[in-house]
């Protein structure tokens, strides 16, 4: 039995009061779509498949270096956080795993956590470690590094952090690892690149081998950041690199936020898929460096690029092709609740529009370099509104028809403010 934080009557409440309206807002689509060949149920019924995981340490609220004012009702500890999280899950039901990062969500029980999790009827996601900070007991510190770091008792200190995630992520229930850490330089000097290099791939061939026989290891490329100079896995081509020297478990991830700025992301996502390495995805939007936004809130026509590629990627049977799909974002001024379920949906709609894509026409345009209706046969479907279709597969899931408008007259974040106490202000990410 579903713990259930919102209560199902004012969920069905609200559903019921627009459900005429979505039903004919649904049927009006589907006779649009019907005039392109596309049956709306089948289009549905697909789309009613996807999921996209929520990052742990996005329900709580987010900082830069230079402050984090935290909202009201903080999660307390990774308990509340799933809680947060199963409340998401409840209004937009496309969102059924967390993705825990360690050791901000360290426990002393696991057991005790996944049975939390399943409470809430979450399950979780990727693993991620965080070797890019010093806990307070920790012997050695990353100052230098970590997996990368000139001396071999750091790497062996990261290399340990790293196995026992997998321990934990066994006891979980997860599936893979992402390994993100922010080794580099600061000056030009400051570090060799390729014995830097040469380090991280010993370290991460430690980790790969405690791999177990099923799971993945994600490498995620960031292009700046802790470091301001160089990054050791700088681009998708340094996490290509490292990915093929490593083994079939180890594969890229693609944080969006993590390029310069109008890089075209959709032809690294499409490179990825051609070399059968594409881990997957940490979604979120930006306008200048890692800003970690609402994911579509900048530039929603790349985030539908994406997939786009995608899709198509899919539909031609790409092989090794299951990218797993993750929220990785900051929420500094929403509240985060909000941002993720709007994001969530946002993830959503795109894959929808990429569903829409008429990959005949298109085909038949490239080859004839009909560059202006290869264009606009895209741009077709990212014109296409699905609400009424996600509006529809959220009810029939028991989810809010409009989940911000349900979660606020739920009264939820008031509820665990008057049992969180107040955090006070500090700087930082988390
Ligand atoms: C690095 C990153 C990474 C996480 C961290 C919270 O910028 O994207 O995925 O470990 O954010
Ligand atoms: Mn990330």
């Amino acid at each position: 039995m579903t713990t259930t934080k919102i209560a199902p009557e004012l969920i069905a409440d609200h559903a019921h009061s627009v459900s005429a309206r979505v039903d004919s807002d649904y049927k009006h689509l589907g006779e649009q779509l019907a005039r392109r060949n596309v049956n709306i149920d089948t289009l549905k019924a697909e789309v009613a498949k996807f999921a996209v995981a929520v990052p742990s340490w996005g329900v709580g609220t987010g900082g830069t270096r230079f402050a984090r004012f935290p909202g009201k009702g903080e999660p307390r500890n990774v308990f509340d956080k799933l809680q947060d999280c199963g409340v998401i899950q409840q209004l937009v039901r496309c969102t059924p795993t967390v993705s825990p990062h360690f050791p901000w969500d360290k426990v002393s029980d696991y057991k005790e956590l996944r049975q939390h999790a399943e409470s809430f009827g979450l399950g979780f996601d990727a693993v991620n470690s965080n070797t890019f900070s010093d806990q307070k007991d920790q012997p050695l510190s990353y100052k230098f590094g970590s997996l990368t770091h000139a001396d071999a008792g750091v790497r062996a200190q990261a290399v340990a952090h790293n196995l026992e995630c997998i321990e934990i992520g066994k006891q979980i229930g997860s599936k893979a690892l992402t390994v993100w850490i922010g080794d580099g330089s600061n000056f030009p000097g400051q570090s060799h690149f390729r014995r830097q290099f040469e380090r991280y791939l010993d370290s991460n061939r430690q980790i790969y081998a405690a791999l177990p026989a099923d799971w993945n290891m994600f490498l995620e490329h960031k292009m700046f950041e802790p470091a301001f100079y160089a990054t050791v896995i700088q681009d998708w081509g340094s996490s290509l690199l490292a990915a093929q020297s490593l083994g079939e478990k180890a594969r890229c991830l693609v944080d969006l936020g993590h390029h310069a700025p109008n890089t075209n992301i959709e032809m690294i996502v499409a490179r990825l898929v051609h070399a059968q390495k594409l881990a997957g995805f940490h979604f979120n939007d930006s306008k200048y460096g890692d800003d970690d936004l609402d994911s579509g809130s900048i530039n929603p026509f790349q985030l539908f690029l994406v997939f786009n590629e995608l899709v198509d990627a899919a539909q031609s049977k790409a092989p090794n092709f299951n990218p797993a799909y993750m929220l990785d974002q900051s929420h500094n001024v929403t509240d985060p609740i909000e941002s993720l379920m709007t994001s969530a949906v946002t993830v959503q709609r795109c894959y929808a529009q990429a569903l829409l894509v008429d990959r005949t026409a298109l085909t038949g345009y490239q080859d004839s370099n009909d560059v202006l209706m290869a264009a606009q046969t895209l741009k077709t479907a990212f014109h296409t509104d699905v609400t009424p279709l996600l509006q529809k597969i959220r009810i029939e899931a028991g989810g809010a028809a409009d989940p911000v408008a349900t979660y606020r007259a739920s009264g939820y974040r008031a509820g665990v403010a008057a049992v969180r106490p107040a955090a006070g202000p500090s700087s930082g990410i988390v």
